[in-house]
């Protein structure tokens, strides 16, 4: 049988598009499931996942340190409650629950926290994309980045939107240091992962190793988006 599927699994990227997806609960996880789009277990130093909330759902508390970004619906964190595109970020240990009156859903991102001397441990933090500042990458219009992480040494990576005007590409192919974990929000185009073209839409996840070369072209009538995560701020 051979069925078709936009999906690959290579030793520095994988493109999981969602016919390929497999839902199943994390530890402590109630009314709630996980599609985990990376993990050490595939190659990368850090855990994404999509975690999709029915009615009464809730994440168990997270050892490492944590990053969620409301997709749809939602969720209670600690006292806030965030809607679509509102996030926090939740330090090492730290017990917030994270909860939905109904189905709603977030993209998960968890990583063990790399100290720095003499810096202090990043606290608690709550926002919403739009607040982010809008920068231009490269000083072109048509290609908007937001920084939703401060940018603050204390902080081991960062999390970026990124919006292509139709027809907008990345200046060059990117060969660099930084790992990479990505989930197209709106739109779509082409991305070079290697020395391999895919065809990339909304609901698409991709992971980027250190040094995978990388390039992407909005294609379409409407902009293509994504969330990005990166390492940054620590020594190689
Ligand atoms: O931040 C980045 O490295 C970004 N420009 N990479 C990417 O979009 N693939
Ligand atoms: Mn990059």
């Amino acid at each position: 049988m051979n069925l078709p599927t936009r999906s690959a699994n290579q030793p520095d990227h994988r493109l999981q598009t969602p016919e390929t997806f497999v839902r199943a609960p994390l530890p402590g996880m109630r009314n709630a499931t996980a599609i985990v789009h990376t993990s050490p277990a595939g190659g990368s130093s850090f855990v994404q996942y999509t975690a999709e909330f029915d009615r009464g759902g809730s994440l168990a508390a997270c050892g490492d340190q944590r990053f969620v970004y409301v997709l749809d619906g939602r969720i209670s964190i600690g006292s806030d409650v965030l809607e679509a595109g509102g996030y926090a970020y939740l330090p090492p240990g730290h017990a917030t629950a994270i909860c939905s009156d109904a189905a709603a859903r977030a993209a998960v991102i968890e990583k063990p926290y790399q100290p720095l001397a003499g810096v202090k441990t990043p606290a608690f933090l709550t926002s919403v994309e739009r607040d982010a500042a809008a920068t231009s990458l490269g000083d072109d219009p048509w290609l908007e980045v937001r920084g939703l992480i401060p940018d603050d040494t204390a902080f081991d990576f960062r999390v970026n939107t990124m919006t292509y005007q139709p027809g907008a590409s990345l200046p060059a192919v990117e060969i660099h240091v930084m790992e990479h974990g990505l989930l197209m929000l709106e739109g779509g185009g082409i991305y070079l992962l290697g020395s391999q073209w895919y065809p990339v839409h909304a609901g698409d996840f991709i992971w980027m190793k250190a040094y995978c070369p990388q390039w992407f072209g909005a294609i379409g009538k409407q902009p293509a988006k994504y969330l990005i995560y990166k390492d940054w701020d620590r020594h190689p």
